[in-house]
């Protein structure tokens, strides 16, 4: 099953390294054909080249978009080497084989990435490079197919172990990975059009990303993964740039998304930090300052914030970065960060710090995707947003503007909490979260109970839940929730609305003092 080279058709987008590993490949006596802009390359670096338009006989034309589409090309790729028919066929037309074709594919999804227009979009859509490479990658049994820059090197480490040849096992996992690239290709042809098109229902689409990492291991040390991004270069944990620490584990990513997804909540507002463990948030906080806002969201749950994830509004600044580097801290995400807090960091070896130029947007239309058995679930985003004039009071007692607030703030932490979510709040910070509770009452109690615990560690008289807000991210089924926010102290709280026994939960408030407001929308989070 060993193939030997005689001929290679290389066409490159992306040049990096293309004329040593050609230039590796005419050593070992392999004739170059190539594509115009690739062919120039190549000739400029003194390398004997043939034209593809030379062996197709025809120029390429149409501003490139017909260059290869041509029997010559595609019958010396799809040929079978050992059937008579194919060799007949190939004499009559006088094609010659093709045993390796090089070729990575114009750059769609950076183009994409860089907000470039309709026709720019369009016009980089590859159509002659997919179709060589789906043709070569069938034909694996004689054929090489490279589409990655990265894969120059283990050709050429497979030809040194093999006298100039290569395995069929070598061949099939090159076919494999050029159909993952096709495959990803037009899947983010179709989701960018789905975009273009304002499409946000995930109907009839392809899904498919670009490996960007693989993983030391998963959510624990015997699962494999590996980390993908979706194209769109959008600002995210996908986009961002690690100054210094050691690389991301699955987890970090995973929380750390979370984090910024959740201060990214607080764009333009005032300064805000976020500190997430195990995907939830542990503290949330505005601040006059990014140091105070730290300060606060720390002051939540700091047995919690102890190997968390902090998350900032704007970019990291030096008294911000000292504060934070006093405890161990496994990730620190930010817009930026400037000169004097990457000095600070630079002493924290271990700590890794990201930015990303900007905050993720709070209303792009994302879809996001959950594995069940036999498929997975694809769903819009939670990008659901509520304002002043949708809430409705329903008790006897208005909140005040303080509380409406605080209300607010409330509700777009919660929608990042696992459900059943209560997160308590007062002055723009949380005091207590309690997430991921089967019965909503356990996590209101819960919630207590840290504010509780914080009070004591901070020494204060009272909890912190004296006089805050508590949001619930859905209905209270049952009085007894309020009845448990009454008794920590909270004097307002802002849920959805909508149980079958909302009356008595009304009731509860109004007996208690409180304030509810409904917001009529639901932030569940599984
Ligand atoms: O416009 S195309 O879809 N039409 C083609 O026939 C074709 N053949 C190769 N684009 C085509 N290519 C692409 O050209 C390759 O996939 C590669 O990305 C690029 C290399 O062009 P050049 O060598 O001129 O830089």
């Amino acid at each position: 099953d060993l193939v030997s080279l005689r001929r290679a058709l290389i066409s490159v987008s992306d040049k990096t390294g293309v004329v040593e590993f050609a230039r590796a490949l005419a050593a070992r006596g392999v004739e170059l054909l190539s594509t115009g802009g690739t062919s120039a390359l190549l000739r400029e670096a003194g390398l004997s080249v043939r034209d593809v338009a030379d062996v197709t006989g025809f120029p390429e034309m149409m501003d490139g978009r017909v260059k290869t589409l041509h029997p010559a090309v595609h019958g010396g790729l799809l040929a079978l080497r050992d059937n008579a028919e194919h060799q007949t066929a190939m004499a009559d037309h006088g094609i010659d084989p093709i045993d390796l074709l090089v070729v990575n594919l114009y750059p769609f999804e950076a183009t994409v990435a860089k907000g470039a227009d309709y026709d720019t979009c369009i016009e980089n859509i590859d159509i002659g490079g997919p179709a060589m490479i789906r043709a070569a990658a069938k034909n694996h049994l004689f054929v090489n197919v490279v589409v990655d820059v990265e894969d120059y090197a283990a050709l050429l480490t497979e030809l040194d172990a093999n006298d100039d040849r290569t395995s069929l096992a070598f061949r099939q996992r090159l076919a494999q990975t050029a159909y993952a690239r096709t495959a990803a290709y037009d899947a983010a042809v179709s989701t960018w059009m789905a975009a273009a098109l304002g499409e946000a229902a995930p109907r009839r689409r392809a899904f498919a990303g670009t490996l960007a990492q693989t993983l030391r291991y998963g959510e624990n040390p015997h699962q494999s993964a590996a980390f993908y991004t979706d194209g769109s270069g959008r600002a995210g944990v996908a986009t961002a740039k690690q100054w210094q620490g050691k690389e991301l584990s699955y987890n970090n990513i995973n929380d750390t998304d979370a984090a910024f997804e959740l201060v990214a909540e607080f764009g333009g507002e005032a300064p805000a930090c976020a500190i997430i463990k195990h995907a939830n948030p542990c503290g949330v906080a505005t601040g006059a300052t990014l140091l105070e806002a730290y300060t606060r969201a720390y002051d939540c749950d700091r047995t919690s914030a102890f190997g968390g994830i902090v998350a900032l509004n704007r970019p990291l600044d030096a008294a911000t970065a000292e504060e934070i580097a006093r405890i161990f801290t496994e990730v620190v995400i930010a817009p930026g960060a400037d000169e004097a807090a990457m000095q600070v960091f630079a002493a924290k070896k271990n700590l890794r710090l990201l930015t990303t130029g900007a905050l993720p947007d709070p209303a792009a239309p994302i879809l996001t995707f959950r594995q069940v058995g036999g498929g997975f679930l694809v769903q819009g985003k939670d990008n659901g947003r509520i304002q002043l004039a949708d809430l409705k009071v329903v008790t006897k007692r208005a909140p005040t503007d303080a509380e409406l607030a605080d209300m607010l703030f409330a509700w777009r932490v919660a929608k990042h909490v696992k459900s059943n979510a209560i997160v308590y709040v007062k002055d723009g910070a949380t005091v207590g979260v309690g997430a991921g509770q089967m019965s909503r009452v356990d996590s209101t109690r819960i919630a207590a109970r840290k504010a509780e615990d914080m009070a004591e560690a901070l020494g204060l008289a009272a909890p912190l839940t004296r006089g805050c807000v508590a949001a619930s991210d859905a209905f209270f089924p049952f009085a007894d929730g309020v009845e448990v926010l009454a008794a920590v102290g909270a004097t307002a709280v802002i849920q959805p609305g909508g149980s079958m026994r909302d009356a008595e939960v009304i009731a509860a408030a109004d007996a208690a003092g409180l304030a509810m407001v409904f917001t009529s929308m639901r932030h569940f989070r599984h």
